[in-house]
């Protein structure tokens, strides 16, 4: 029973009840339908609508989108509760969202706990609100901040709300509140659609869109859902409705909800999961060797987990250094206003800075973010081998270096597993747990346990150079230097990707990061480079010229008074010189050319990530894109994307390019079988897999 109702004398009680957090489905929107009926037969004097658990409702169920809409529709359900005579009351403990938070403004009044978080989260999967949100929320709150929270799909807390006028009362007891509510004052209240909405404001609207525009670039939803809320402001409750539904109804089935809501399941079946098999060992301390930048965030995100941290370095300056980097991420999060002054003292001693390795010998797992050498690695293993207990688990941040060489130096390479972070560590969600020749699944499942107990979503990956990430980075990066040697300006490339939905383009990216860190894999694959391969040269000559990248004041880029990047005309001609020693006719590609070579490049990649079982599915894939790399959210990722271009379009497309460069273009035989198969990509991989 997902809606349940039982009257305490004149006071009919309805409680939804759909766990965990009360999604409307269809069986929930006739039972709410029913409960109108029968508050109204019963002639009760109120109706307290509450939900179960957690949430108050988390919003219309996503899960039935992908189907033809059920009867009785949402909108017609709430405007019957909006319209009966026997006023209803929500009382709001948890979240109302979406369509939970519509109908509550269907209410004739509206009570939060303290906990409540009331907001229309609907452009973050692709459409607007489709039950009245976009006509109720302008005439109960106001246009701009209606607007706010509409386009941004952020919700706010009981506080704001109050003050918003959201809500009619934030109360210890809103369901008492509810009860106590005077019945005059309760007659008095308007019914929200029966409010006039406001005035059109033209300064608002435009700021509105302004804020689509640069925050949610891309997105069709956050401008439709400003479209429908300005056509609401002329019209009728029920004419504004109309054209909500439409707009809704439209954008549930486009390709932006399709991928959005993709990648809201996938990211939730991705943090529940847990390793098949093994024994995860129980996390109480762990060891984390390494103090820089990426170790101290490590570190940081263990201690926020409750976990104990023993962070080792190999002398006193090293201590002192690791010190003040994890000292400074407890400041800036109490700054923040993220963890208050008890939460940084917990931290601070819940953390053993040290060099001295025995004392992490209570630690049942340690995560080494030390240089990357194998040499070092080693070493660093070797002793963690020595003073930790035999079954503790032994974890590798590394990013490209071979994890079974690593572990060939432990005396039980079972033990040993990457757990590949992202920069900051405690922030970056995306984990990959790399698993070696030897891996058990104790080890296994110790990373997911971890991963789990950090919030991460957690991705497995086998070895090979650069995991599933940076391997995909590494071709897209080549497939750019590529377009740039062959007749673009990195500017151009960079905007084009821009365009495609990332904050910014491989260039400018790479300016952040730095040059040298693929400039030294690069030489580490020279032994074992096809020497048919068509090699780029431009970025090793930048390393050459000193461009680090923003480090060093210049990269692809040059950043005059360390502000925005600014086109270096020296860039330009190394590609022009290279050229012209390659024997290159340079072409200018158009930035539909320069994104089509570079996505399917990438999508090439992990094509063969996939044929080799390096990655367990496509979805992987697209969590390790969009989690990791930047990869715009609303395509649902880079195999989610791949499958909306369809197998046959992407290998005809590797065929037409592998006519210029075979080598370079060879179609991954997994995009040959799944043309075979005539499966998309994702399907195709769930068959092989
Ligand atoms: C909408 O309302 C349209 C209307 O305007 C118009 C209608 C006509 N649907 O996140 P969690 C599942 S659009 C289906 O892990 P948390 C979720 O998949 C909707 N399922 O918990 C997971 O399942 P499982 C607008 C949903 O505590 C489980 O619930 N609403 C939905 O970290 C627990 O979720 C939104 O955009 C849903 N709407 O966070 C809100 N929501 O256990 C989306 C959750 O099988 N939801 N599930 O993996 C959220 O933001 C978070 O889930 C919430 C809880 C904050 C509620």
């Amino acid at each position: 029973m997902t809606v349940r109702m039982w009257a305490e004398g004149r006071v009919g009680r309805v409680e939804m009840d759909n766990p965990p957090v009360n999604a409307i489905g269809a069986a929930t929107r006739a039972g709410l339908l029913k409960a109108v009926a029968w508050a109204e037969e019963k002639r009760l004097e109120r109706v307290i609508l509450t939900g179960a658990g957690r949430a108050f409702a988390a919003g219309a169920d996503a899960r039935e989108f992908d189907a033809d809409p059920v009867e009785p529709h949402l909108p017609d359900v709430l405007n019957r509760i909006e319209a009966s005579p026997v006023p209803w009351i929500a009382v709001i403990g948890g979240v109302a969202l979406g369509g939970g938070c519509e109908i509550a403004l269907a209410c004739r009044a509206r009570v939060a706990g303290p906990k409540a978080q009331l907001g229309l989260p609907e452009v973050t999967l692709g459409v607007i609100p489709g039950a009245g949100g976009t006509q109720r929320l302008p005439r109960l709150i106001g246009l701009a901040p209606a607007l706010d929270m509409i386009v941004t799909g952020k919700p706010v807390g009981a506080t704001r709300a109050l003050d918003l006028g959201l809500v009619h009362a934030v109360d210890e007891d809103p369901l008492g509140w509810a009860e106590m509510l005077n019945a005059e004052a309760l007659d008095t209240l308007v019914p929200v659609g029966d409010l006039n909405p406001p005035a059109a404001d033209a300064a608002v609207l435009a700021a509105a869109r302004a804020t689509a525009e640069a925050k949610m670039r891309g997105q069709v939803a956050p401008l439709r859902a400003v479209a429908a809320v300005e056509a609401g402001l002329a019209l009728p409750l029920a004419e504004g409705m109309a054209g909500e539904r439409a707009a809704f109804l439209e954008l549930r089935q486009g390709a932006q909800a399709k991928a959005l809501r993709h990648m809201f399941f996938a990211e939730r079946a991705a943090r529940g999961r847990a390793w098949r098999g093994g024994t995860p060992a129980l996390l109480d301390t762990v060891a984390v060797v390494g103090g820089g930048t990426m170790g101290a965030g490590i570190a940081y995100g263990l201690l926020n987990a409750g976990l104990k941290v023993v962070l080792l370095e190999t002398d006193a300056a090293g201590v002192d250094r690791a010190e003040a980097n994890v000292g400074r991420i407890i400041e800036q999060s109490q700054k923040r206003g993220l963890i208050d002054e008890g939460g940084a003292a917990a931290r601070r001693a819940a953390l053993t800075v040290t060099d001295d390795y025995a004392r992490a010998g209570e630690a049942t797992l340690a995560i080494e973010a030390a240089f990357e050498s194998l040499e070092v690695k080693r070493t660093v293993f070797a002793a963690l081998e020595a003073a930790l207990p035999p079954e503790a688990v032994l974890a590798t941040n590394t990013s490209y270096l071979d994890i079974d060489e690593i572990a060939a130096g432990v005396g039980d390479p079972s033990r040993v597993l990457g757990l590949h972070f992202f920069a900051p560590a405690h922030i970056m969600k995306l984990l990959e747990i790399v698993r070696g020749k030897a891996t058990s699944d104790d080890a296994l499942a110790t990373g997911f346990a971890l991963g789990k107990r950090l919030g991460k979503v957690p991705v497995v990956a086998g070895v090979c150079d650069g995991f599933i990430g940076n391997r995909i980075l590494a071709r897209y990066r080549e497939a750019a230097d590529t377009v740039f040697m062959d007749g673009s300006t990195p500017w151009e490339v960079d905007e084009a990707m821009v365009e495609f939905g990332y904050a910014m383009g491989p260039y400018e990216a790479q300016d952040l990061s730095g040059l040298d860190i693929a400039h030294a894999n690069r030489r580490r694959q020279d032994a074992t480079r096809d020497p048919n391969r068509r090699y780029i040269p431009i970025a090793d000559r930048m390393v050459e010229l000193g461009k680090l990248g923003k480090k060093t004041g210049a990269g692809w880029y040059r950043y005059p008074g360390g502000n925005g990047k600014v086109e270096d005309p020296i860039v330009a001609d190394l590609a022009l010189e290279e050229a012209h020693f390659a024997g290159i006719t340079r072409t200018d590609y158009g930035p539909d050319e320069i994104r089509h070579r570079l996505v399917l490049a990438m999508i090439n990649e992990a094509c063969d990530i996939l044929h080799e079982g390096i990655a367990e599915s496509a979805a992987d894939i697209d969590l390790v894109t969009v989690f990791g790399y930047g990869f715009p959210r609303w395509r649902g990722g880079l195999m989610h994307h791949a499958d909306t271009l369809g197998p046959q379009a992407v290998l005809a497309g590797l065929q037409a390019l592998a006519q210029e460069d075979p080598v370079a273009w060879r179609p991954s035989p997994f995009v040959e079988g799944a043309v075979a198969a005539g499966l998309s990509f994702a399907d195709f991989a769930a068959r092989e897999g």
